[in-house]
């Protein structure tokens, strides 16, 4: 095993005083990280250069003269720029932009009578766990509120070794076979001549490969949706997406879907909201997760299987290889199994979660694949790319890869080896009984399906029928959320230059839901309708509406770890502001102050409110729902914001609940809604009492305002 610079270095001699280290009369200082410091004679930790040599100038290079010529000489100099100048590593190809944290698996109870994983075997195990979030197309340095798939990479450091559960936030993919990855990723990123537009679907080469592509068209569905702009990583789902296999100790194989359950609900955000998020906080989804972990609300999720077997896979109206698929939790429930809680950020991003290295084929014995052609090629893929990435085989070396059980083999050498087999014998069989041996029993053994048929290049009939589901899609959505499918699309669309590839979208909606078809061509000012795209399948199947497709259907109920913005001013309602941040915190929710000035303001018992933000900085696209806690003598100046204004007006259109004080009246007014109260605005204290306010924000959206809004009529 890597040892920690400290540990290695360390003689057996030693003393430590607090922070201090005394080795052989030298005394040394242990860093946060629990390495050891060298200390001046005046206490301080000294600079060294990377060969431990102590630094005595990092501001000067070593020059002839105060104004002469720089010298080779200036080692300390060069290794500094040398090390600068060679920082970055290739940013991944896909998924780019990412975040990641650490805590912790709970099983719930044994499985053992479907898998043989450890990890399975008793209630109560806990096993530590590294999760990565990512947007899909974006660069590592673009903005989070994309419109784009979330990357959910799980890392399960289990006692057999790494178990990488390498998922999205969408339980579907674009395709169906992974020979086709490398031509929709080089569609849907950047265009190779003008290196824009970035993170964004919103152009020619991504709808014209779609359009060419009909198996995509329930994977579009989903990503028109809503989910697509999550309110946070804390409030999405993930999914394995492919069909994989439990086995037990008996060899016995049991099918297996793989599903995280966010214990707070599922939420999304607003298009319009996304838009201007991403320039007010391009790191919102970072910044959340980071603030609600260093607060002590550990996000958390339920991991739900669906089991089948063969019969089931047999009977089932689609085929359960085919990642362009779900099986609706209707027809085949889920089961929670295990929790998974975040509850530590990593110490050092790029350590952990730039060098993480998922990868799909780091199974343990008695998890197994299914023949999805998809599964299959990502196997072979994501080992290939952590060694462009990284630069070398041994990445495995890098804390965050390395699996925390013991691990032994008789890999050797190459780049940056930090260990290495101790001793003589460095293969086997050997004659002098060294070494690690196969343990038949214990090792991984490979679910012995048996397969047989020609060696051809085909898609199965099974694959074929591209709109049943996407249909299934769209009609399982509330009206709201329909209404959101056809304002992406016409959004996507209305970017794309080549009228052919908007008819041929537009032709592929006729299959799919004819009235959605008819909103999209007449926003995009169509002539006339195009005809229904030519389908494998010509009949869709009439699927039922599966309720679990929904997000609003299946909204929260309670404000718990969301956020609330609270606009106050001078004069500011003292036990109002107490009422209300008491009961924000009770709900176990967060709130921030918004103030004229960022320092803060004078409560109305004089008292100092520090504020989180000045307005400008704090628009209420970054809260779940907002108050305004104002004082009339405050009034005549803040109408006169424009920032002010259009806090209010952006947390009208977004639906958003707005509470207010009386005295903000004339803000509501200037913000053009005073005509359009209704029951998401709620005087405070007046309409409710501040404890029934914050129970009724935890509905989170007033959409029936949505239509009125986009009316134009608020
Ligand atoms: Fe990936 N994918 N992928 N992918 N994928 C990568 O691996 C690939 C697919 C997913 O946070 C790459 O380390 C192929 C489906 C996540 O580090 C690469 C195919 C799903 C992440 C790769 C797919 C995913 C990746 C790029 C088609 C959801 C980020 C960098 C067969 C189930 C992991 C890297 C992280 C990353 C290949 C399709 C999820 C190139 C060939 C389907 C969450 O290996």
């Amino acid at each position: 095993m890597a040892k920690k610079p400290s540990e290695s270095s360390v003689p057996s001699k030693l003393s430590i005083v607090s922070d201090s280290v005394t080795i052989h009369d030298q005394k040394l200082h242990r860093g946060a990280g629990g390495e050891l410091h060298q200390v001046s004679e005046d206490g301080h930790d000294i600079l060294t250069t990377a060969q431990g040599g102590p630094v005595a100038d990092d501001q000067n290079t070593l020059r002839v003269g105060a104004r002469g010529p720089a010298l080779m000489e200036d080692f300390h100099f060069r290794e500094k720029i040398f090390h600068f100048d060679h920082e970055r590593i290739p940013e991944r190809v896909v998924h780019a932009r990412g975040y990641g944290a650490h805590g912790f698996f709970e099983t719930y109870e044994p499985l053992t009578d479907i898998t043989r994983a450890d990890i399975f075997q008793r209630a109560g195990e806990k096993t530590p766990v590294f999760v990565r979030f990512s947007t899909v197309a974006g660069n590592k340095g673009s903005f989070d509120l994309a419109r784009d798939v979330r990357g959910f990479a799980v890392k399960m450091y289990t006692k057999e070794g790494n178990w990488d559960l390498v998922g999205n936030n969408i339980p579907v993919f674009f395709i169906q076979d992974a020979i086709r990855f490398p031509d929709l990723v080089h569609a849907v990123k950047q265009e190779p001549d003008r290196a824009f537009p970035q993170a964004q679907t919103a152009h020619d080469n991504f709808w014209d490969f779609i359009s060419l592509t009909p198996e995509s068209m329930n994977m579009i569905m989903w990503i028109m949706s809503d989910r697509t702009i999550p309110r946070s990583f804390r409030f999405m789902e993930g999914f394995g997406v492919h069909t994989f296999r439990f086995v037990n100790a008996d060899d016995q194989s049991t099918f297996v879907k793989f599903h995280w359950k966010p214990k707070l609900g599922l939420q999304s955000v607003a298009w319009n909201e996304a838009v201007k998020i991403n320039g007010a906080d391009p790191d919102f989804h970072r910044r959340d997760l980071w603030q609600s972990i260093q607060s002590g609300n550990f996000p958390e999720w339920e991991l739900c299987v669906q089991l089948f077997d063969q019969d089931f896979a047999d009977n089932f109206d689609f085929d359960v290889l085919d990642a362009t698929k779900i099986i609706p939790e209707e027809v085949l429930p889920v089961r929670p199994i295990g929790r998974l809680v975040l509850d530590r950020m990593p110490d050092n991003f790029f350590a952990e979660t730039e060098q993480v290295a998922f990868m799909t084929q780091n199974v343990p014995p008695g998890i197994d694949f299914s023949n999805d052609p998809l599964l299959q090629g990502r196997n072979f893929s994501y080992l290939d790319t952590q060694l462009k990435r990284l630069g070398g085989p041994n990445f495995t070396h890098l804390p965050i890869n390395a699996p925390k059980c013991p691990f032994h083999t008789f890999q050797q050498d190459g780049h940056m080896a930090m260990r290495n087999p101790v001793g003589r014998v460095n293969y086997q069989p050997n004659s002098f009984n060294q070494g690690p041996r196969e343990s038949p029993v214990k090792g991984y053994r490979h679910f012995p399906a048996e397969e047989q048929g020609a060696k051809v290049r085909l898609r199965s009939e099974s694959f074929a029928d591209h709109y049943s589901q996407a249909r299934q899609f769209f009609i399982s959505q509330t009206p709201p959320e329909q209404r959101h499918i056809a304002m992406a699309l016409t959004f996507e669309l209305s970017k794309v230059e080549t009228p052919v590839i908007r008819e041929r979208m537009v032709s592929h909606l006729m299959n799919i839901d004819e009235t959605l078809a008819t909103t999209v061509a007449e926003k995009l000012g169509f002539q006339s309708m195009p005809e229904p795209a030519e389908a494998a399948v010509p009949t869709r199947q009439d699927l039922e509406p599966s309720p679990a497709l929904s997000i609003v259907g299946r909204g929260p109920k309670r404000f718990e770890g969301r956020k609330l913005g609270i606009l106050v001013t001078d004069g500011v309602d003292a036990k109002l502001l107490k009422a209300l941040t008491k009961s924000v915190t009770k709900e176990k929710a967060a709130f921030e102050i918004i103030a004229p000035k960022v320092g803060g303001v004078t409560a109305s018992d004089g008292s100092w409110v520090e504020a989180h933000h000045m307005i400008d900085g704090g628009p209420s696209v970054l809260f779940d729902a907002v108050a305004l806690l104002t004082a009339h003598q405050a009034m005549d100046d803040l109408v006169k914001e424009a920032t002010a204004r259009d806090f209010v007006a952006d947390a009208f259109q977004h639906c958003k609940f707005i509470g207010y004080d009386q005295s903000a009246l004339p803000l509501l007014d200037k913000a053009g809604i005073s005509g359009s109260l209704d029951e998401g605005t709620i005087a405070l204290p007046g309409d409710k009492g501040v404890s029934e306010f914050v129970q009724e924000i935890g509905k989170l959206r007033v959409w029936a305002r949505e239509p009125s809004v986009k009316l134009g009529k608020a």
